[in-house]
């Protein structure tokens, strides 16, 4: 299946979908198989998975045991050029646009082109984001980049412009893992404005609502980690209020 088309697809006929972040760092299978049978019972339409710091065994097993467990797309969402592996669906290849350092913006996208290429996987072209959120974040300090300021829609309207008018397929605004606060929905309806290419949402978002928030802003996916790490009960309603919005 396809990932693209079908996000394209499903903001064309205005349906919001819901993606669980699993970061594989430090975690074995009974674990991935837990994560799996959550997904599969929340309903949610794909695992994300990547994080800062995971060894390339583990994301192997993690993709690997999602995929003999569900027929959930799995896309990747790397931490690093490291973390590329065919054994998934899609990759999301990330231009960190909101940040002036060169390394993010193109440096080691053209490292991990080739790998990309022999890898099979469908690439998407990401512009990455990431929006202050209250306190630095494991994406900032990895990324050694200044974030987006909250109380700047137009900025990261115009920097969401331009990542489409450079041909991104779609921009992604991050809180960063574990924010604080997720991210506006000034920024989220800012960007929403100025772009007509999906918008993703990640970050520390918790609740119910500020999920269906996001969406009313113009989040067509919203990326959920953390909060559902913490409390897997939450995951269901997180879904299913995204699924309604
Ligand atoms: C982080 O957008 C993701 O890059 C998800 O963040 O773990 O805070 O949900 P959380």
């Amino acid at each position: 299946m396809l990932i693209y088309p079908a996000i394209k697809e499903n903001k064309a006929a205005g349906r919001k979908s819901f993606a669980l972040l699993v970061d594989p760092d430090g975690h074995d299978t009974a674990y991935f198989e837990h994560v799996s049978e959550l997904g599969l019972e929340a309903g949610i339409d794909f695992f994300f998975v990547g994080g800062s710091l995971i060894a390339d065994d583990v994301l192997e097993l993690c993709l690997s045991v999602i995929r003999s467990k569900t027929n959930i797309p799995v896309v990747i969402f790397p931490g690093s050029s490291m973390q590329i592996n065919p054994n998934a669906d899609a990759i999301l290849f990330l231009s960190l646009i909101s940040g002036r350092n060169a390394e993010m913006l193109i440096g080691r996208q053209v490292t991990a082109a080739p790998y990309l290429k022999k890898s099979g996987l469908e690439v998407i072209s990401t512009g990455y984001m990431l929006i202050d959120s209250g306190r630095s974040t494991t994406a900032l300090y990895m990324s050694n980049t200044q974030p987006i300021p909250a109380d700047k829609p137009q900025i990261a309207a115009c920097t969401a412009l331009a990542g489409a008018m450079l041909g991104l397929s779609v921009i992604y605004l991050d809180g960063g893992s574990g924010a604080d606060n997720p991210v506006s929905v000034d920024i989220i309806s800012a960007v929403k404005e100025m772009v007509e290419v999906p918008i993703i949402v990640g970050g520390g978002i918790r609740t119910q609502q500020q999920a269906v928030d996001a969406c009313r802003a113009g989040a067509d996916v919203i990326v959920v980690g953390n909060a559902a790490e913490k409390d897997p009960g939450l995951l269901k309603g997180l879904v299913q209020a995204v699924h309604n919005c």
